[in-house]
This record gives C-alpha cells, structure tokens and sequence, in this order.
C-alpha cells in the first residue's frame, strides 16, 4: 500500500491537529477548553516549531512503512488486565502502524501464572514477535529461552540505530546480557525502591505507642494490634502481621536479617558468593516470624493468600502491619493501588510508612533493584519475514528515545486530552478520560524520565482522606531509605536451579510454619547440595560474576 508525500502531510497534520487542540471524543470538550484558557501565548509558537519538525520529518519517513508487519506484544506486567479492547481505537497504535509499519496487538499476560501461560502458548508454536518482562538473565524463565532459541540477540539490531546504540552504559547493559550477547532493552531504572513497612498509624495512637524501629518493636507492635483491641471496638478481631503464600509482601519485614526467605539474594563476601537462601541469614530471619507465627500475631490466611485476597485483608481492618509500595494509599487502574477498597471498608484508616527497620544485618527497607526497568525481548517469530526486526528496531529506537515524538505520545497521551503543561513545557495535571484504555498499555515501555505520574496531580486519582498531596512525599520516602547491595539479578539462572529453588522454597515454608525444625537447617543445606546440585550451581554463579570482574 503506497502512500503519497501529500498524504503523508496531511496524516501528520491530522495527527498534529489531534495532538495539539482538537478532541477526538465528544465527551472531553469541557476539559479541553478548560486547557485552552490555561494555555499561554507562548505555546502557539511552540506549536509551529513542532509542525516545522513534523513536515520535515514526514518526507524523511515516505518510504518508509511500505510493509505492515504484524507483531504480537506479549505484555508481562502484573497490573494488566486479561481483556483490552479494539485496538482500532488506539490512537497509538495508529500512530505506530502509520509511521512505523508495525500493526501491533498488545496480548496482556494474567496477573497469575503468566511464565507458565507463555511457556505453554510458546511450545504450542504460538509465539509472540515481543516479550515485554521483568526478567533478566538471572530469571529461569529468561534463562531457558534463550537456550532454546526463542530469544534472539539484538547486538547487530542495536549497533544499527543511532539511538540504542548510545543510549545505555555497560552498567545497565549487563541486565539484558547473556553469556556476552545482548537480548533486551529498557529504560534506564529512574528510582529503585518502592518498597517499605507501613504501619496503621490510628492504631498506634489509640494504644499510645510509638513507631517501631527495630525488629523486636515491630513484633511488640504486631503483639499489640492483636491483643490489645487496637481498633477499641471490645471485639477480639485484628492482628499485627499479613503477608501472601510463599513469604510474599515481606520483603522490608525481611531486609533487616539479610535474607528475603522465598528467594536467594547473592551477595559478595570475603571474595566468595553467598546463596542467602541456605545461609544463616534465611535460617534467622526465618526463625523471627515462625516467632510471630508462635505468638499469634499473623493473619492466619498468610499462607493462602494472593495479591487480590491480601488486599481484601489489608482493607478489612483486620492488620496493622504490612510490607507495601509507596502508591499504596492511592487509587489508580492498578490493584497495586488500595485507596478506593479501603476508603470502602474502613475509610478511618491512617496507614503510614516506617523508617527502615533496624535488625541482625542493619537497617534495610529493601534489596537493590536492577539498574534497568521493564524490559522488551524479541523471539525467533521476529526474523521469519524480512524487514520485520529492522521495522520493529526503528519503532523502539524512537520508543526509547524520550526526545521522539512516539516517546512523547507513548507516554504522555493527546495533550488537552490527557495531560496539561505549563508554560515551561512541564506536565501538570494527567487526566484518565474514559476510552482511552489503551493508552496505558503503552507506558510500560518507559520510566525513564520525570516520571508519567508520580509528580503530577491526577485529577482523575482519589487519595483516601489526607493522603492528597502526599504521593510524591511517599515516593521519596522510599527512594531514600537504604537498600541493600545484592549481585541476584547479575547471574543467569542456571539449569538446576528451578528444581533446587522449588526445594528451597518448600523447605523455608516447612521451617516457618514448624512442619520441619529449624534446628535440621544443615540437614536442609546437605540435601540442597548432595540431592539438587547447589555445588554446582554456586560454581556456576561464581564463574559468571568472575567473567564480569566482581570476583577476583
Ligand atoms: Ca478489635
């Protein structure tokens, strides 16, 4: 399908004029002219030198899309939902599909069991051309694709465009690395820590206690709430802690013993790796909640719980102490958000964040995340036409790039529509109007830069009572708490690790919930090695983090 340059110009003055005043929905008109008067004299001018840009750019791009290709996105984020609607309707994926010559149809994972959804869509020969994931080499999942040929090496695809090419450092590379070759791309990591302990701070109040800070306050507190009628209402029916099956939601609980039970978070010490999930850190930290657990203090259903179970319990008014990201208190599209199930169940509520808790290995709130966000590999399904790679590298060359025009659609939306500047170009308020669902799905791609929501009033956003305002405060307390140095997501999983983690993972339940005695730890560890490989596979870490110089 041939496209003339005229219409080129028209497509792009069309998409200009949509972007820069007009409305495509009748129904946001009153929030568009409410824009209009905001908007100063010095954003006419700014809108010719974008029309100047954008005609100029059109004709360098006529040749381009002469092939659509069509590529399926496989969107691995746990706030999607199983359902989108018409892509038809998406002003993005036309805008892709126009100047990039890729008909994109985004496939969102479930928010449960997604590795082993694609695994099974894969090996039934259905595989998509993207993977958009948090994996990294050290991810099993990751790890086994690329030995069985579904992941492709991007180093070439990479050189050839002036923007991938330059714009990540051997730093952040290394994260989307296997054995020397390249795989993914991401966006610079712009923060790293979302998580801290929130405790209910009414409930504190009530009982005239102070913030905790260390290990053994917090089970003090948690003795409190569930004994201590926290809530004044004569019923015996709150407890201290909550957590999700498998020690999930427990990470700050945990960082104060430098172990994360569950996982195995490697360190460096004394010029050898530590596997923390066979050590004395995961033995103690361990032994601290079968502790909690002894004394009644745990929400019973923590071992049964999911995210959406967990969430009901937090908002029921039936815990005081739970590990949770900053957005918590906030409502939004996401079910990482609880402000509107809370302000529903209990709107009295007044959740605050705790300091770092102090414990055997320090004062930690969480582990160090990777110097990469949310990543995009690409399968084999990628090179069975020609030109597909090539088109699909041109679209995330400029997916990247936050001084594109597609990054700026991508990311903030139809100006008047869906964002609001002021008159430094900085966006101030983000709005949600209904029918743009789509749009979100997009924004995974990037977190790079000022942030897409975190700074901005969304109007669109209720907070519960007295946490308007507060998202950034919220944002920045837990950037600044103190994280710790971990070498996890720089080793690639190994063959045997998916059977030995299942091991572990069994093993630290069966010792938190007392079906095994803490004091058959070396048992565990014997087995762990003489049974499931864990020599071999410690052997394996340590030659991959020799290869990248961090050991000697
Ligand atoms: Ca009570």
């Amino acid at each position: 399908m041939k496209r003339s340059v005229s219409l080129f110009v028209a497509i792009a003055m069309l998409v200009l004029a949509v972007a820069s005043c007009a409305p495509p929905a009748p129904q946001t008109v009153e929030v568009v002219k409410e824009v209009t008067t905001v908007v100063e004299v010095e954003k006419e001018v700014e809108v010719e030198k974008v029309v100047e840009k954008e005609v100029e750019r059109v004709v360098e791009v006529t040749a381009a899309p002469q092939t659509v290709y069509e590529v399926t996105l496989w969107e691995h984020s746990p706030w999607t939902r199983a359902e989108v609607g018409a892509k038809e309707q998406d002003f993005v994926w036309e805008y892709i599909r126009d100047y990039y010559g890729l008909d994109i149809t985004i496939q969102p994972a479930p928010s449960a069991d997604a590795d082993a959804k694609l695994n099974a869509m894969i090996a039934a020969g259905d595989m998509p051309e993207i993977i958009q994931a948090y994996w990294g080499p050290s991810n099993a999942v990751s790890a086994e694709f690329v030995r069985q040929g579904v992941l492709v090496p991007i180093d070439d695809y990479v050189q050839a465009q002036d923007y991938l090419s330059e714009y990540l450092t051997e730093d952040e590379w290394v994260y989307l690395t296997y054995s020397g070759r390249k795989y993914g791309l991401a966006q610079p990591r712009p923060f790293s820590n979302w998580l801290t302990v929130w405790v209910r701070e009414d409930w504190l109040e009530n009982l005239g206690l102070p913030m905790p800070t260390t290990v053994d306050e917090l089970a003090a507190v948690a003795r409190a709430f569930t004994f201590d009628d926290p809530d004044g209402n004569g019923v015996n029916d709150t407890y201290g802690f909550t957590a999700q099956a498998n020690f999930g939601m427990m990470t700050s609980f945990f960082a104060p013993f430098g172990a994360n039970p569950g996982q195995n978070v490697m360190y460096i010490e004394n010029d050898d790796v530590v596997f923390s999930g066979f050590s004395n850190y995961a033995k103690e930290a361990i032994r601290w909640w079968k502790d909690q657990l002894d004394a009644g203090v745990v929400d019973p259903d923590w071992t049964v719980h999911n995210y959406d179970t967990w969430r009901e319990a937090v908002a029921q008014q039936r815990v005081g102490i739970i590990t949770a990201e900053f957005q918590f208190t906030r409502n939004c599209s996401s079910n990482a958000c609880l402000a509107e199930i809370i302000a529903t169940a209990n709107p009295d509520a007044q959740w605050e964040q705790v300091p770092a808790i102090e414990g055997p290995y320090g004062a930690w709130s969480a582990w160090e995340g990777t110097r990469v966000d949310t990543q995009a590999y690409f399968t084999r399904a990628c090179l069975d036409e020609p030109g597909k790679m090539d088109a699909i590298m041109r679209f995330f060359n400029d997916a990247m790039n936050p001084d594109s025009d597609l990054y700026h659609i991508m990311v903030y939306g139809q100006p008047g529509l869906m964002y609001r500047m002021d008159e430094t170009g900085r966006r101030t308020h983000r709005f949600s109007p209904q029918g743009v669902d789509w749009f979100t799905y997009w924004l995974v791609f990037r977190r790079g830069d000022e942030g897409y929501f975190y700074y901005y009033i969304n109007e669109a956003n209720p907070f519960l009572p007295q946490e308007e305002g507060k998202l950034l405060d919220r944002q920045v307390f837990s950037i600044s708490q103190p994280l710790i140095p971990h070498v996890t997501p720089l080793v690639a999983s190994h063959e045997l690790w998916p059977d030995l983690n299942a091991y572990m993972q069994e093993m630290h339940m069966k010792f938190a919930t007392g079906q095994e005695l803490i004091e058959n730890w070396d048992a565990f560890v014997d087995t762990a090695r003489r049974t499931y490989g864990l020599d071999e596979v410690m052997d394996d870490a340590r030659e991959q983090l020799r290869s990248i110089d961090l050991l000697p």
